[in-house]
């Protein structure tokens, strides 16, 4: 692939990141002017562009080498490692935990239900958009469970008769009680998290990248 002198870092197109991605990128100093087609924000005095995409294909892009960071959730981060483990994927690392976009990845199960812990899971059906962490979390606890792998609406399984629990992302846990069920177990507290392969590239984008790192802390800092 041919190697590009300014950094690239892909971030949510539209979504819950967004608006909090941007706007610490403008606290960092950063400003952007968006490209014709809206696949990228160019970075108008600093070598930065951002490239706008789905936040479910933001580890990917940054394993092919097609950007050099993600703002993504931990949740996606860690799912997509979990998911080419034993492959030959470029390793990808946490860089900075950035503070925003805060929930839990949680089992939940039906509010009448009595939760007695994990074995309680043993036999039955965990519908989830997370298979890989959960899978994770199963084999730690050795339970045995069927997991039900959705892409969306999770949360509406339980009542279909489709699972038994749910394990999904859980904020303020207003969609759990609006569906009568109980969060019962946390699996991951999850962040938005700037995302790299583990090395630095040794040219322009290392220098920018080390640039933004110690930007991002001043302003991280600052906040907290
Ligand atoms: O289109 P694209 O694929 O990019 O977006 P998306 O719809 O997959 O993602 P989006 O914008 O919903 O979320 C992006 C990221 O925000 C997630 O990957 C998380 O890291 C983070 N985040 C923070 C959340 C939530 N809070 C959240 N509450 N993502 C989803 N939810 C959903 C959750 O799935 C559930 O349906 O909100 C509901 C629960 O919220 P409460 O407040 O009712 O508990
Ligand atoms: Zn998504």
């Amino acid at each position: 692939m041919k190697t590009r002198d300014r950094l690239r870092i892909a971030m949510q197109k539209s979504g819950r990141l967004t608006e909090p991605a941007l706007d610490l990128l403008n606290r960092c100093g950063l400003s952007f002017r968006q490209s014709r087609d809206k696949l990228f924000l160019f970075g108008e005095g600093e070598p930065v562009d951002l490239l706008l995409v789905r936040d479910d294909d933001i580890p990917g892009l940054i394993a092919q080498g097609v950007c050099d960071l993600g703002i993504v959730g931990r949740n996606v981060l860690n799912e997509f490692k979990l998911s080419t483990t034993g492959l030959e994927a470029e390793p990808l690392n946490e860089w900075r935990p950035l503070g925003f976009g805060r929930c839990r990845l949680s089992i939940a199960v039906p509010q009448e239900l009595d939760y007695e812990g994990p074995q309680h899971l043993e036999g039955r059906r965990i519908a989830t958009s997370y298979p890989g962490l959960l899978g994770e979390w199963l084999r730690t606890h050795a339970v045995k469970a069927g997991v039900v792998t959705l892409a969306g609406s999770v949360e509406i399984a339980p009542k279909l008769g489709t699972a038994d629990a749910i394990c999904d992302l859980v904020q303020s846990g207003g969609t759990l009680v609006a569906n009568q069920l109980r969060e019962t177990e946390v699996l991951l507290e999850s962040e938005a998290v700037l995302a790299g392969p583990l090395t630095l590239p040794v040219d322009e984008r290392g220098d920018m990248l080390e640039l933004l790192l110690k930007r991002l802390d001043g302003v991280i800092q600052v906040r907290e």
